[in-house]
């Protein structure tokens, strides 16, 4: 008998810790910068929805990505590993390996109901999900198409976050409510080419937005800095990413624009075409030039980061709506950085902080107090284990990640003292593979290939690393012992190919 009723308050605890399982909502956008986020004090735009959730929750303001480049980002946050590790190491190259374990294959095992929604960009089909739906890599703004589970290829006319938003909600509203779920939407905006929603296309017309600071940046004492193709002077066409079209058959061509409805185009070319018409007349050119494609730039950008934060918003009022709130975790990232502009730029790749940095925001009721700051150095590669973790699943020891949950909570202090990237792909935007440490105070990164050398930063005397102090007189030490850090670093995650280059240094 004593056994019975032992057994029975057993079960009925396993049951509860089960029932109290979090739900889990991850929102992943696409070159989306925290410079331009309100939460992280950017006065370009206001994000509302973004904000709301760091306003009743947690606002990270050290989160790093491991690889800062579309796929590598997706397969990090999945795996939990590395890129070498998890062998999505670039988006031109790379296939991911579907068979590998995934966060995601850990919740799916224990009853969780999981999906994927949106830009996934892997290359290959989801696996381990109870659902997904997904953009055929970059996906497109207008009247996009999903893969669907069934090998069908699918067109849903609207805005691209509309749509992935009203297929989550039809997902969330389908679900079998007795089982806890987690959700990834995944964005297409903020990236190239910018195009936005045709009501949001007049947002920042009338805005003139300040040169950041390093805009004419020479580049001295930077070698890949210096051969990048990346800048909005040289690098941004005035047709494709900035709808300035020579001619109706150059208009034509665009397939972005070709697959909108009549309507959808005939409000999308007015507004652009008034604007080239103006242009025209300015004939511009040099500095001015450069100074009107940033403005331009500017204001398609915030104007996709515009849709992106009202469909976020959306989110949260479902999950007020459907009273799930109080128990759904939230968090909102970007897959990586992205350049508004400084050193001349758009675009990510560099392990400089524009890109190296992405903007994370988490809301977590009864676990993460209301406008909760975090400094510690968080990576994407955490993302996973911390959801493992808040689901009470252990997380595999190969995943090389750790749960954010101890230094939110408080029961741990200390996070890591220094972060280890490494950038792979060489090719368009001409970034030269790099890997490299930052500690916060100080950053280190060895560029290998295209361009080879070492660059030195203090960040604090240089937050903005426009100069390389490697070699510099007077900061021998610090050099010797960054550089004992990466070594250790390297073989603590065992990137072979990276030990090798240390090696032959
Ligand atoms: C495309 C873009 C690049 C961008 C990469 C990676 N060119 O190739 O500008 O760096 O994606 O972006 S485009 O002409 O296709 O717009 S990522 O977000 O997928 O990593
Ligand atoms: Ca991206």
């Amino acid at each position: 008998m004593k056994y019975l009723l032992f057994l029975g308050l057993a079960l009925l605890s396993f049951f509860s810790i089960y029932a109290q399982r979090p739900n889990i909502v991850l929102i992943v956008s696409d070159d989306h910068s925290y410079q331009t986020i309100g939460a992280y004090g950017g006065k370009f735009m206001q994000t509302p929805n973004i904000d709301r959730i760091a306003k009743e929750g947690i606002r990270f303001d050290k989160a790093y990505v491991t690889n800062s480049i579309c796929g590598p980002s997706r397969a990090v946050i999945l795996t939990g590993k590395y890129s070498h590790k998890n062998g999505f190491k670039d988006n031109a190259n790379s296939s991911f390996d579907g068979s590998q374990n995934t966060f995601i294959k850990e919740l799916t095992k224990t009853g969780y109901q999981t999906a994927w929604i949106g830009k996934w960009h892997l290359q290959t089909n989801p696996q381990g999900f109870t659902y997904w739906q997904v953009l055929p890599g970059q996906g497109s703004y207008y009247n996009p198409d999903f893969l669907m589970m069934n090998g069908e290829r699918k067109r849903v006319d609207g805005y691209v976050s509309d749509v992935v938003e009203d297929a989550a909600e039809k997902w969330l509203s389908e679900r079998d409510p007795s089982q806890p779920f987690c959700l990834v939407i995944g964005h297409k905006n903020t990236h190239r080419t910018w195009m936005p929603d045709t009501k949001d296309l007049r947002l920042f017309n009338q805005s003139t937005f300040p040169l950041p600071a390093n805009f004419y940046d020479s580049y001295e004492t930077r070698a890949a800095a210096a051969v990048q193709d990346m800048t909005i002077d040289k690098t941004m066409r005035m047709g494709y990413d900035l709808k300035m079209f020579g001619s109706k058959e150059e208009e034509d061509k665009e397939f972005s624009i070709k697959r909108m409805t009549p309507s959808q185009r005939k409000a999308y070319m007015t507004f652009y075409d008034s604007i080239h018409a103006d242009l025209q007349s300015k004939k511009l050119s040099g500095k001015e030039l450069v100074e009107w494609k940033y403005q331009r730039y500017m204001q398609d950008y915030l104007a996709t980061a515009a849709s992106l934060d009202r469909n976020i918003g959306r989110t949260l009022d479902f999950l007020d709506k459907h009273e799930l709130s109080k128990n759904t975790i939230v968090i909102y990232v970007s897959d990586q950085g992205f350049y508004m502009g400084e050193h001349g730029w758009f675009d990510k790749r560099f392990m400089y902080e524009e890109s190296f940095r992405t903007p994370m925001v988490m809301r977590y009721p009864g676990v993460v107090k209301s406008g909760s700051v975090n400094s510690n150095m968080v990576m994407n590669l955490d993302i996973g284990p911390t959801l493992l973790d808040a689901a009470g699943i252990k997380v595999p020891n190969d995943m090389q990640g750790k749960s954010f949950l101890p230094l939110i909570k408080g029961s741990a202090k200390k996070g890591r003292d220094a972060m280890y990237y490494h950038y792979y792909e060489n090719g368009e935007h001409s970034v030269s593979p790099h890997f490299g440490i930052s500690t916060g105070r100080y950053k280190l990164i060895r560029f290998y290939t295209r361009v080879s050398g070492w660059e030195l930063f203090d960040l604090e005397k240089d937050p903005s690393e426009m100069r390389n102090i490697y070699g510099q007189k007077g900061y021998e030490k610090v050099k010797a012992d960054l550089k004992k850090k990466l070594a250790q670093l390297i073989d603590q995650y065992e990137d072979e190919e990276a030990k090798k280059i240390l090696v032959i240094h």
